[in-house]
């Protein structure tokens, strides 16, 4: 390409100029959608680069346990404090900024399942583009079968700082993947399929398709798709991630701050990590949001031990309990029996390796 780093924030800049001071309404709404299109494509581009990078300097975690939730807040929001006290992990907790320096792990154990709890650095204004340990951060963050946001009840303008910098990192948090389709051909055009579209004209997405190098294919939106979400579909690699707000350090702030504090953001939950205040129920709505499947494995005449589920993600089914069980299970599946929410009658006969097991259900896989 040629184009080095410099020139890159040039053009992005300039077009980012341009879409803040071009007005929206029906009229512009096509050009709208192109820049938006262009900044989008310059913008992967320079992403591609700053990933090489990060990939060579490799920092991740390993993620052990049943899921890893990951404690994304600003320097000083109570991250470390809170790690200690909810898991086995002893994490530096200091008055000043920046003092976790990389990302420590402690697991959480709580209703028979191992979560892993991330501690981070703080995240600041910027991560996105590296300040602070902000590629660290939001990797931790992208990572993650969960993201827990906290916001210093003292300070309640972190959240927006925080939901953009997650954005900018392609971290969709708590946003539903859209349904777009999109089916590469050799030659053709583009042929697209949509419903009421309000949010941009079928012209629009055509145009904003092209401009993001997709020239030959069969595209199909299903809903009201905007142009963020079809850029979002196009480009890719976004992650959905679900996500849960609370306010930390609430003894820090008096009554009348705190229900301020509430009304603005409506966070999900208020705790003080010093203060023992709220820990239980975020332990209930860590686990809750996670959406873990338990299933309890018997053998035929036998009791399950009920004592050691195994834990599943969300979605699981019978395929995925054999594969777990022992390697080449499924080839050798003849049915399975299941006691709870999954099926209609205790014990029930299950024979499709596709059923979907619920929380709870006790399971005799029969072989041959
Ligand atoms: N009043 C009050 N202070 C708290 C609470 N939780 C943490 N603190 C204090 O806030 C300061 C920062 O706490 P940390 O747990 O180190 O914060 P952190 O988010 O890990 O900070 P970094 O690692 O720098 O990002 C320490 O002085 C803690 O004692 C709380 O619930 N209430
Ligand atoms: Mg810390």
């Amino acid at each position: 390409m040629g184009i080095n780093d410099t020139k890159l924030n040039e053009k992005i800049a300039e077009f980012e100029e341009e879409l803040r001071t071009t007005k929206y309404n029906k009229r512009t709404q096509r050009s709208v959608g192109l820049l938006k299109a262009k900044i989008a494509r310059l913008r992967d581009e320079k992403h591609k680069k700053a990933t090489a990078k990060i990939a060579a300097d490799g920092f991740a975690v390993k993620k052990t346990g049943d899921a890893t939730a990951a404690l994304i807040g600003f320097p000083s929001a109570g991250k470390s404090t809170l790690l200690n006290k909810i898991t086995d992990a002893d994490s530096r907790v200091a008055a000043y900024a920046f003092t976790t320096l990389t990302v420590i792990p402690g697991i959480l154990n709580y209703k028979k399942t191992r979560i892993q709890i991330l501690d981070v650095p703080g995240l600041i204004e910027g991560a996105s583009e590296g300040k602070g340990r902000g590629k660290e951060v939001l990797a931790a963050a992208s990572n993650a079968d969960l993201i827990i946001l906290l916001v210093d009840a003292a300070a309640p303008e972190q959240l927006q700082v925080m939901k953009h910098e997650l954005y900018e990192a392609r971290i969709r948090m708590n946003m539903k993947k859209p349904e777009i389709k999109i089916s590469k051909k050799p030659t053709g055009g583009i042929s697209l399929s949509c419903g009421n579209l309000t949010k941009m004209d079928k012209a629009t997405a055509i145009a904003m398709l092209h401009e993001l190098r997709v020239n030959n294919a069969d595209v199909v939106l299903r809903g009201d798709v905007s142009p963020d979400e079809l850029i979002d579909i196009v480009e890719g690699n976004r992650r959905y991630v679900p996500g849960i707000i609370i306010i930390t350090k609430v003894d820090a702030v008096d009554n009348a701050a705190l229900e301020k504090v509430k009304a603005l953001l409506k966070p999900d939950l208020c705790i003080s990590a010093e203060k023992n205040i709220g820990l239980n129920e975020l332990k209930e709505l860590i686990f809750q949001r996670l959406k873990l499947v338990r299933i309890y494995c018997k053998e035929a005449g036998k009791n399950a031990d009920m004592n050691e589920p195994m834990v599943l993600a969300e979605g699981a089914t019978i395929k995925n309990v054999c594969d777990k069980l022992h390697r080449g299970f499924v080839n050798r599946f003849r049915f399975a029996r299941i006691w709870g929410s999954s099926v209609k009658f205790d014990g029930q006969k299950v024979l499709k390796l596709e059923h979907k097991v619920a929380d709870e259900d006790v399971v005799e896989v029969h072989v041959n």
